[in-house]
């Protein structure tokens, strides 16, 4: 049943797709590829990525979600990276895309990093950061430093990425389910590779297992012009993600994350060579 909360839901993605898409190319590129195919993509997930501030935290990106009548469905902790996350669903609507946010915990950082971030928060009017639609505001503070972000990735290339792009889709996330001539995972990273895409290779270019009911890959971040105070320079934006899914034992599909695999997936917005 379409209600309207329903279509609020796909109102949200339209417009985060539509400013991932602008910005990063090889997610367009790849959704046409499939398209060329005769797919129908459709979206697994939706990840962001903030800090643990009270200001903007999980909580805080998760409002707008919320209100469209998604609800909290599973947490994770991620201890080497610092980070926690949780997933929110939307009941009954089958094809709506899963929400992933995560937050890095910054009191586990150095007084440097966590003084860099407390400074950029208190530079920003404070009505913005409560705005629901902050998730649509990209970087709220301006401008950046090249030798901030230099400084940030040596502790945390995550702290560094929130850093420089802020609040908006980290990444899109391709349900293989619902293709319907690429048959699996793999079939879909040889079609990546095929046509010059470069995959996360971090852990293997499958993440997960059969087993563990969830398999994962992605192409690397693209590398794009951003302006900082000291010129311009080329770094990570964001990346495309590709999710098959499993039935369990009683044939309900899974419908969380796995730890494990995540904690590889994070590393497609890390430098690589071209
Ligand atoms: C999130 C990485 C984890 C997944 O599907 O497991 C993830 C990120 O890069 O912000 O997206
Ligand atoms: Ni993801």
């Amino acid at each position: 049943m379409e209600n309207i909360t329903s279509m609020e839901y796909k109102k949200i993605f339209n417009r985060l797709w539509d400013a991932y898409a602008e910005q990063n190319v090889s997610a367009k590129r790849v959704k046409e590829l499939f398209e060329s195919k005769g797919e129908t993509v459709v979206n697994d997930h939706v990840a962001f990525r903030t800090y643990n501030d009270p200001r903007v935290n999980i909580e805080k990106l998760a409002r707008i979600f919320k209100d469209a009548g998604y609800v909290e469905k599973g947490a994770y902790d991620f201890e080497a990276k610092k980070l926690k996350a949780k997933h929110y669903e939307l009941p009954g609507v089958e094809d709506a895309p899963r929400v992933f946010i995560s937050e890095l915990l910054l009191e586990e950082f150095s007084p440097e990093l966590q003084e860099t971030v407390k400074k950029a928060l208190d530079s920003v009017d404070q009505k913005a950061l409560d705005d629901k639609e902050l998730v649509f505001k990209g970087r709220p503070w301006n401008p950046v430093s090249y030798k901030t972000y230099e400084k940030l990735r040596e502790e945390s290339e995550y702290a560094a990425w929130v850093y420089v792009y802020g609040y908006r889709a980290n990444h899109f996330t391709v349900s293989v389910d619902y293709l319907e001539h690429i048959g699996d995972i793999k079939a879909v990273n040889q079609l990546l590779k095929d046509n010059g895409f470069k995959l996360n290779s971090s852990g293997g270019e499958v993440k997960g297992t059969k087993e563990q009911l969830l398999k994962q890959s992605s192409i690397m971040a693209d590398i794009i012009p951003v302006q900082f105070e000291e010129g311009e320079y080329h770094i990570p934006a964001c990346y495309y993600e590709f999710a098959q899914r499993f039935e369990d034992e009683n044939g309900e599909r899974y419908s969380g994350f796995i730890a494990k695999s995540a904690d590889k997936i994070f590393e497609s917005t890390n430098y690589y060579k071209k």
